[in-house]
Order: structure tokens, then sequence, then C-alpha cells
């Protein structure tokens, strides 16, 4: 970001606290943000972002951006995606492990669903466990594929409406324009007007070639339809798989209509001032990457 922030410790205040009581000897040297990113030094020691880098990773998104934002402030891959799609809390790995525990891990009615990545129409990866705390609409569409083509035009509307209130629609695609050639993601998105993650997951005639869409294709022996659809809750546990009606609008709505689950994150005390300072909706999961070129 080009504008570097306040230090969020005036020396004013030390002055005033010095003609007013005088300082202890022993008082504890007063929190500073050195690299003027908004965190303060002893935050960012417990996060393990640098206190002397506004932007420890190099991807262009200061600290505090990442931070407040729940995109990871020390990996360069992970910044708020071109696409713009929601991103709330994410678990840690113990947490996903003990879910897993609970409901059972795998895609079957009611079981949590293992992790997977995929490649969207702008060339980024989208993580399925990224996206907890949504309810996530798994579609499956090939190009050629007529009522592919009505249902994911249909989907956008509702993605529009919802996405403020956790909601995003994941299109797995996995074939083109012919039989068996391999989608173009971005081809697909543009020309049906989808501003939703359309997700590359070719299968040349054989779906349990496909490195996500296996998962949701419960069908014996090769065949499959066209679209499909799964529904996945907030904790993205299966609610309904490989379902060839059309998408379900009411079960969608119910579904964002539960409580968003309670994820432990470490942010740090002047999350709301910091917010305000950086342009960023606390009712809202939507952040542009426009935010960290300034
Ligand atoms: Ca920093
Ligand atoms: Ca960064
Ligand atoms: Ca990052």
């Amino acid at each position: 970001m080009a504008t570097p922030r306040r230090p969020l410790a005036s020396p004013l205040v030390c002055l005033s606290f010095l003609l007013t009581l005088g300082c202890a000897e022993d008082a504890p040297p007063a929190p500073t943000d050195d690299d003027g990113d908004g965190l303060l030094s002893d935050f960012e020691a417990q996060v393990g972002t640098q206190p002397d880098q506004a932007d420890s990773d190099g991807d262009g998104c200061d600290d505090a951006l990442e931070v407040l934002s729940y995109f990871d402030p020390l990996n360069a891959e992970d910044r708020p995606y071109q696409g713009v799609y929601p991103r709330g809390p994410r678990p840690d790995d113990a947490a996903f492990a003990e879910m897993a525990e609970t409901f059972g891990a795998g895609f079957d009615t009611g079981q949590q669903n293992t992790n997977w990545t995929l490649l969207d129409q702008h060339g980024e990866a989208v993580e399925l466990y990224d996206l907890y705390g949504q309810v996530v609409l798994v579609l499956i569409a090939r190009e050629w594929c007529e009522p592919c083509q009505e249902d994911a035009q249909a989907l956008e509307p509702l993605y529009q409406e919802q996405k403020d209130r956790g909601f995003v629609v994941l299109n797995l695609m996995l074939e083109g324009i012919q039989d068996d050639s391999p989608p173009q993601t971005d081809r697909w998105a543009e020309y049906w007007g989808l501003s939703y993650p359309v997700l590359g997951d070719h299968s040349p005639g054989d779906y349990t070639q496909t490195d996500a869409a296996l998962h949701y294709i419960d069908t014996p022996g090769l065949g499959y339809d066209t679209p499909n659809h799964t529904l996945l809750d907030r904790q993205l546990r299966t609610v309904t798989l490989y379902d060839l009606n059309s998408f379900d609008a009411d079960k969608i709505n119910e579904l964002i209509d539960t409580p968003v689950p309670e994820v432990d994150v470490l942010l740090p005390e002047n999350a709301d001032a910091l917010r305000a300072e950086l342009g960023l909706n606390p009712d809202s999961w939507l952040v542009s990457p426009e935010l960290c070129e300034g």
C-alpha cells in the first residue's frame, strides 16, 4: 500500500503522561507499529508477520489487510481473489481434523468434505477449506451442454444477491464445447456472464480422472449426467449429493439463514478501527484485490 499509516502510539501521549503522573522506571515500552502497517509489533510477533515489513510475504497486500480479511499474510499465493469471492475466517488444521472425526471425513451426506484445490477462470487457486463458513453449491457442468448453460446463468443472480451473506457457487467444468474436449473456464465465464468461481476439472470421458468432481458424482460406472448439484452447509458438510434436478433455491436460502459457525482466529485489539481505516466493510466478506495495490 502506498500510504504509510500513522503510528498508533503517539509521542504526545507519553509526554502528557510524564507531565501528569511521571513515568515509572520499569514501565514496559509502549507497543509500537514500526512498519506503519497498522499492526502493533507485539501482535505481529504473535501471528508471525514481520514487525519491520508492512507486507511480510511480498504479495502486494499489507499484513493488516490480510489478517483482517482472513487471508494468509505469510503466503504470497494467498491474497484477495481477482474474482472478489467471499472469504471468511478459516479454522486451523486441528479444528478441521476434529470436525472430520465428529462428522466423518468424505463426501456422503452429513460428512465433512475433504479439502481440494482447483484453478478458476482468472488462473487463481480456489481451495474448498478457504470457503468454510459459507453455503457452497457445487455445480458440475460441460460447456456443450445446453441445460448446463441455462443453469449456470440462472445461478448468477442468486450468487449476486446472496454472496454478501456467505454463499458461493463452485462451478466445476468437465468438458469444453465438444464432447471430451478440455473446458476453457474463462470462455465459459465470459460468454455466459458468470462471476462466481468457474473451475477447470477436465474429465476426458472418465470422471474418475478428475480432481474434485469425482467426489460429487455419486453414480455407478462411468456414466453421469450434467448439470448436477451438490449442496454443502456452512461447515462444508454434504447436504444433498449429485442432485440432477434444478438447483433448490429454497433449500439454499434456508441454509444461508443458519448462523455462521464460530472460528478461533487471532485479531488485533484495534481491529474495528483498522477495518474502517482500510476501507473494509465489517459486515461483508468481500474484499477487492484493488485494496492491496492502494
Ligand atoms: Ca508487518
Ligand atoms: Ca502480504
Ligand atoms: Ca498473502
